[in-house]
C-alpha cells in the first residue's frame, strides 16, 4: 500500500460524529459556494473555517462557465489550510474541468486538429479571466487532487462515466493514472482522457443495466455506493433547475449524482454523508 492508499481510502472509527458533507460542481459560481458554506456552518462571512473537525469535500469541476473558478479554487485553498489547522480537512476531486484548465494553461497555443488548446478551452466554457489569475499555486493544488477516493464504502469519483477503468482498476493505479498524466507533455493523452470524460450517466441505462454497471464499477474499486457529479441532476433528470435542492439518488439506491446544476440555475446544496 503506497502513500496514497492511506490517504484515499479513509476508514472512519466506530461512534464518531465528525459528518463529511459534499458540495458538487461549482463552475465558478463563487458566490454560491460562499452561501451554501456559511448555511452549512462552514465557514463565516469573512471567509474563515468554521467547520471545527468536519470535513468538506468539492467533487470536481472548480472552473468554466462561471464568474470565477479560480475564486472557487482560491477559497478552496484557503479553507484546505485552516480546516487542517483545526484537525478538520476541506479537499476536491479532480474534475474535467480542472484538466482542461491546466491543458490550456500549459499548451494554450499548440494546435489540436487545426484549432489551439485556448480555443477548445474557450469552446468548453472557459473564462478569459481565469486564465489571467490562474497561477503556480492553482496549477500546485490541482496536481494533488486524486481522481477517486473512498471513504468507507463510499467511492467518490468527479464523473459518472466509465473513462476510470482505462486508467486502472485499483484505487491507488487510478489516481497514480491521473498523477502521471498531470505532467504528461504528450498533448494526445490530454485530450484522449478529456474526450472520455464526454461520457455521461454511465449509471443509468434502462432495464437495470445502469445498476448492475454501478454494481460492478463498485466491486472493482471495493466500495459500495458511488458518489458523483458530472451530469447536473436538472440535465439527468429533465426537470427545471431552480427546483434541485438535493442531491439524486438513482441505481437502485447505488448512485447518487451531487450536482445540482448550479450553472444552469439550481440554488445548490450541500450533501452531507449517510444524512
Ligand atoms: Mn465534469
Amino acid at each position: 500500500m503506497g502513500a496514497n492508499s492511506l490517504k484515499y481510502a479513509v476508514t472512519s472509527s466506530p461512534g464518531d460524529s465528525l459528518a463529511t458533507y459534499i458540495i458538487g460542481d461549482l463552475h465558478g459560481h463563487i458566490t454560491d459556494y460562499t452561501r451554501l458554506l456559511i448555511a452549512q456552518g462552514l465557514c463565516d462571512d469573512k471567509l474563515r473555517w468554521t467547520g471545527g473537525e468536519h470535513v468538506l469535500w468539492q467533487i470536481g469541476d472548480f472552473f468554466d462557465r462561471g464568474p470565477s473558478g479560480v475564486a472557487c479554487m482560491d477559497l478552496t485553498m484557503s479553507l484546505q489550510a485552516q480546516a487542517r489547522d483545526a484537525g478538520g480537512d476541506v479537499n476536491a476531486l479532480l474534475g474535467n474541468h480542472e484538466l482542461m484548465m491546466l491543458c490550456a494553461h500549459r499548451f494554450g497555443d499548440r494546435q489540436f486538429n487545426g484549432v489551439t488548446v485556448r480555443d477548445i478551452w474557450l469552446q468548453w466554457g472557459g473564462i478569459a479571466s481565469d486564465e489571467a489569475g490562474f497561477g503556480k499555486a492553482h496549477e500546485e493544488f490541482i496536481r494533488g487532487l486524486p481522481a477517486m477516493v473512498r471513504l468507507d464504502t463510499n467511492l467518490l469519483i468527479h464523473a459518472d462515466a466509465m473513462l476510470y477503468v482505462n486508467h486502472g482498476i485499483t484505487l491507488d493505479s487510478v489516481n497514480a493514472s491521473f498523477s502521471a498524466l498531470l505532467e504528461e507533455e504528450d498533448l494526445d493523452a490530454w485530450m484522449a482522457t478529456l474526450n472520455g470524460f464526454g461520457e455521461h450517466m454511465a449509471f443509468s441505462g434502462p432495464n437495470m443495466s445502469g445498476s448492475k454497471r454501478a454494481g460492478q464499477f463498485l466491486k472493482l474499486f471495493g466500495a459500495g455506493r458511488l458518489i458523483h457529479g458530472h451530469t447536473p441532476i436538472p440535465y439527468a433528470r429533465g426537470v427545471d433547475a431552480a427546483g434541485v435542492t438535493r442531491a439524486w439518488e438513482y441505481a437502485d439506491g447505488l448512485c447518487v449524482n451531487v450536482d445540482g446544476g448550479i450553472y444552469m440555475g439550481s440554488p445548490g446544496f450541500v450533501y452531507q454523508l449517510d444524512d
